[in-house]
């Protein structure tokens, strides 16, 4: 069998999943690595005066991870600049945000060659070499260049926009050409991956859609095809077991107090909907006087990229509207909104998930959102409580039996939390059951396993083709 080579902006070692940091990304493949012999290549999140290109190799669990040290400038055009100023905000839909400087196209550029170079002597003939995410979209081209022949595979865990927006980044199509020097390149959803053949079909030249997520353009063939990420559901049940995580849930129960917990689990990004939550939250508390004093809402908000203008406004915002909650509804004994920045340990959350009556995942655009799997992967069977799931996350291609809501809409929201703290035990039931069998079902090893084996094995039959193109 071959080799499996991941390549992702950062690197988060599988021996520390116990604990765990926030990002969805590094849940994931730190999962999907655990039983592979694989390499784990990328940024050691560290800088350097000066670049050297050295990496450090270390072996943890079972896999050997790559680190390489890139420069302040490096992390400033590259990181805060390309990656999170510009290509997230717009594949998020959020075009006010973005922030488009040349430098930052440079930086991108030169942290991908870095990237290429730094790899290129650690590939081996056979490995299946697997890129992660939008950081590091022209890495084929830079391993093409320098010769290599291997099978690469290309996965985004965000978004694809729509074709008019993604018009609006210069050089957009540069980048989309560059998608084409990998072998497969898979998305979140059937949306996502139509999104990307509807560009490519109108803007690319020479562009043709055929069967089985066949695409040509610019004189090449890829496959375009979606793969939706799930958790590590077992490692999740066992979590849920563990002293700490039976610990924090007997402690969450003691301080509800009897009253109804609404749990928001996020990194504190725009994204994720977190004002129109609290909006949402305000409304509800504004039309219901009878529930005061009788729910309230803990909201986690890990901080996350506060190096970027547009993270540390929100947080400002935030802080704002969470203390103007408070402060129109909080009473000498009860406080409606526990905002909080701290993050948890991974056992820590599990434990408070289980304790929540309602799961809100409400964001504005999400490739996927894991919190909405965890929260359900958590439940007690006995008695579930309910996921209101924003109909823009791409859970919710899945996750049909979620309350889905328009996260724009407080009242939606606001409505749906309702109907969630009144629904009857048998139907909670019945719509956890169904979510739950979707998420063990489609669990992160299903993901790597569908991608790797699409990379390795489904391809062969139409290299012939790929060669007459
Ligand atoms: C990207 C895409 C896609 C959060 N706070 C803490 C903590 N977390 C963990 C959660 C979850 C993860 O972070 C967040 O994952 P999401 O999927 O919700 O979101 P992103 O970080 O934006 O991830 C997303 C994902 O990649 C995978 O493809 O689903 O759409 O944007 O696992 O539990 N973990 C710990 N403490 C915290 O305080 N330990």
């Amino acid at each position: 069998m071959s080799r499996l080579i991941v390549v992702s902006n950062r690197v988060n070692p599988p021996a520390d999943t116990g604990v765990g940091t926030a990002g969805g990304l590094a849940m994931a493949l730190s999962a999907a690595l655990r039983e592979d012999k694989g390499l784990w290549f990328g940024w050691s999140g560290n800088t350097v005066e000066h670049y050297t290109g050295q990496i450090s190799m270390q072996k943890v669990g079972g896999v050997t991870v790559a680190l390489l040290d890139l420069e302040p400038q490096d992390q400033n055009e590259y990181y805060n600049g390309y990656a999170n100023r510009t290509l997230w905000p717009l594949f998020h839909y959020r075009s006010d945000l973005v922030n488009y400087e040349r430098s930052f196209d440079e930086g991108y550029s030169r942290v991908n060659t870095r990237f290429a170079e730094t790899l290129l002597p650690l590939i081996a003939p056979d490995d299946l070499i697997w890129v992660q995410d939008y950081h590091l979209i022209p890495l084929a081209r830079e391993l093409q260049a320098r010769g290599v022949k291997n099978r690469i595979g290309f996965f985004l865990h965000i978004p694809w926009p729509a074709r008019r927006l993604l018009k609006t980044l210069p050089k957009h199509g540069e980048l989309v050409e560059s998608l084409f020097d990998y072998d497969l390149v898979g998305f979140q959803t059937e949306d996502d991956c139509e999104a990307f053949v509807d560009f490519v079909t109108h803007d690319a030249p020479g562009a043709e859609a055929l069967p089985d997520g066949i695409l040509r353009a610019w004189g090449k063939q890829i496959f375009a095809k979606p793969f939706p990420i799930g958790i590590d559901a077992q490692d999740f049940a066992d979590t849920l077991t563990s002293e700490r995580a039976e610990t924090f849930h007997r402690a969450m129960i003691r301080s509800q107090a009897g009253r109804k917990m609404l749990l928001g689990v996020d990194r504190l990004d725009y994204s994720k909907g977190l004002e129109e939550r609290f909006s949402a939250y305000e409304t509800l508390l504004a039309n219901n006087p009878g529930m005061h004093g009788n729910l309230f809402l803990l909201q986690i908000a890990t901080l996350s990229r506060d190096e970027v203008d547009a993270y540390q406004d929100l947080r400002n915002r935030l802080d704002t509207q969470s203390g103007q909650i408070n402060g129109a509804y909080a009473t000498v004994d009860w406080v409606p909104l526990r905002y909080v920045n701290r993050p948890y340990r991974r056992d820590e959350l599990a434990g408070i998930y289980r304790s929540a009556d309602i799961g809100l995942v409400t964001p504005l655009r999400d490739g996927m959102n894991l919190v909405a799997k965890e929260y359900v992967a958590a439940q007690d069977p006995a008695n579930p409580g309910v996921l209101v799931l924003s109909q823009f996350a791409g859970a919710a291609e899945q996750m049909k039996e979620a309350l889905i809501v328009n996260p724009f809409s407080r009242e939606d929201v606001s409505e749906a939390i309702h109907r969630g703290l009144a629904m009857p035990l048998r139907e909670r039931r019945r719509r956890w059951e169904a979510l739950y069998d979707k998420v063990l079902t489609n669990d992160v090893s299903k993901w790597r396993d569908d991608f790797v084996s699409c990379l390795s094995d489904c391809l062969p039959a139409t290299v012939a083709e790929k060669e007459a193109v």
